[in-house]
């Protein structure tokens, strides 16, 4: 540390200098991230110091908080879901296998997870001394639903679908692996951390949350298509038992219990990320996400035109390509199958798409 601090004008100017290395959202098609709502940021303003890790004294934030489980509750067909406002997927995804392997309380736990699944469930395994089974992947994008029943034995106590896949868009297929999980009295967890947002406002899109009764618990992520300022995640879990069964005593907090994983958390965020779903409501999220899937429309039908047709059948915003180059400026990312990954975000315009095509194609000329 200085032994003398700098002078605020002097800090402000080394800090925005150093911001110029960071990338902006412009030209970045790897991202689930993006650019917050004013309204996110507005709201994460007001609540700036607020400290959800201590509710007691933050009664007015921890009201919106459970306002934000009961909106995002209402969204998966379930308005008294229980849930909290996490750091994220990995958060979510950790908590619930923990709440999972509590609740089956066997011996040598074991958990069924896509080929597909994302790498937080790798962490949560490793974490919770849980052994990982991966199911493999019937058309090779979607979780195979007679292999995962073949995997599951009697200390399986949590079975992983996801809808809305990191790399493909896809969805696991969620109705038949919640009869699976609901036969077998194992948990479901749905990972709709990037398409729990998407989902529920487009026209024709599978049921994949509360409504499947063998639904256990499901992540939903503010802080991806819902706009939001980061960190903000959700875990919604059909039953309070499950959640309670996670409560650690705190004794001399203003609560006396505690479920949540991290201690001191962010209200502003929280409080941000309500303001984006109070502010746009079903209307306004259901205008983003016509507009998001228009412009994976056009990428797709883009890239199919100049040889490259898009990779599996994304059901969400999330294309990728067996294209092995990338044009001079813009940021993609790989799958671990080496396929071009490409997420129409908020911040990606019909325009950057068209421009992105045109630069596409004359790669080739
Ligand atoms: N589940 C799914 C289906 C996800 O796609 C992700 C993250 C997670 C869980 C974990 O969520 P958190 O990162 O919030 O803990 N998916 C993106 C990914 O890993 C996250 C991301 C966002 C990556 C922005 C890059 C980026 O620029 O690809």
């Amino acid at each position: 540390m200085r032994s003398h601090g700098i002078a605020e004008e002097e800090l402000f100017s080394f800090l925005t200098s150093v911001k110029e290395r960071d990338r902006v959202y412009r030209k970045v098609l790897s991202s689930m991230c993006t650019l917050p709502h004013p309204v996110a940021v507005r709201a994460m303003n007001l609540f700036i110091e607020s400290n959800l890790g201590d509710p007691g004294l933050f009664e007015g934030t921890a009201s919106l908080e459970a306002l934000l489980v009961e909106r995002l509750g209402s969204l998966m067909h379930l308005p008294g879901a229980c849930g909290y406002a996490t750091s994220g997927g990995t958060e979510s995804n950790l908590q619930a296998l923990r709440m999972a392997r509590r609740n089956a309380g066997v011996r040598s736990p074991n958990v069924i997870v896509p080929e597909s699944a994302h790498f937080s469930f790798e962490k949560a395994c490793e974490i919770l001394s849980l052994e990982m089974r991966v199911a493999p992947s019937s058309d090779g994008y979607r979780m195979d639903a007679d292999a995962t029943a073949d995997l599951m034995d009697k200390n399986t106590v949590a079975v992983v679908g996801v809808a809305g896949t990191t790399e493909y868009g896809a969805l696991d297929p969620i109705a038949a692996l919640a009869d699976i999980a609901l036969d077998r009295e194992t948990a479901f967890h749905v990972d709709a951390a990037f398409g729990g947002l998407v989902l529920p406002f487009l026209p024709d899109a599978p049921v994949f949350d509360f409504q499947l009764e063998g639904v256990t618990s499901i992540s939903v992520d503010p802080h991806k298509m819902g706009m939001s300022t980061i960190p903000v995640g959700c875990l919604l879990t059909r039953d309070p038992s499950m959640l309670c069964s996670l409560s650690v005593d705190t004794p001399y907090l203003t609560v006396k219990q505690e479920f949540t994983l991290a201690g001191t958390r962010s209200g502003g965020a929280v409080v941000g990320a309500l303001a984006v779903i109070e502010h746009l409501g079903r209307d306004g999220f259901t205008a983003v996400v016509a507009e998001c899937m228009a412009n994976h429309h056009r990428l797709t039908d883009g890239m199919a035109a100049l040889g490259y047709p898009v990779i599996g059948d994304p059901e969400v915003n999330v294309a990728s390509f067996d294209c092995p180059d990338t044009p001079e400026g813009w940021q993609v990312s790989r799958t671990r199958h080496g396929h071009m990954r490409i997420v129409c975000m908020p911040h990606i315009t019909t325009t950057i798409i068209e421009e992105f095509l045109k630069d596409m194609g004359d790669m080739h000329v």
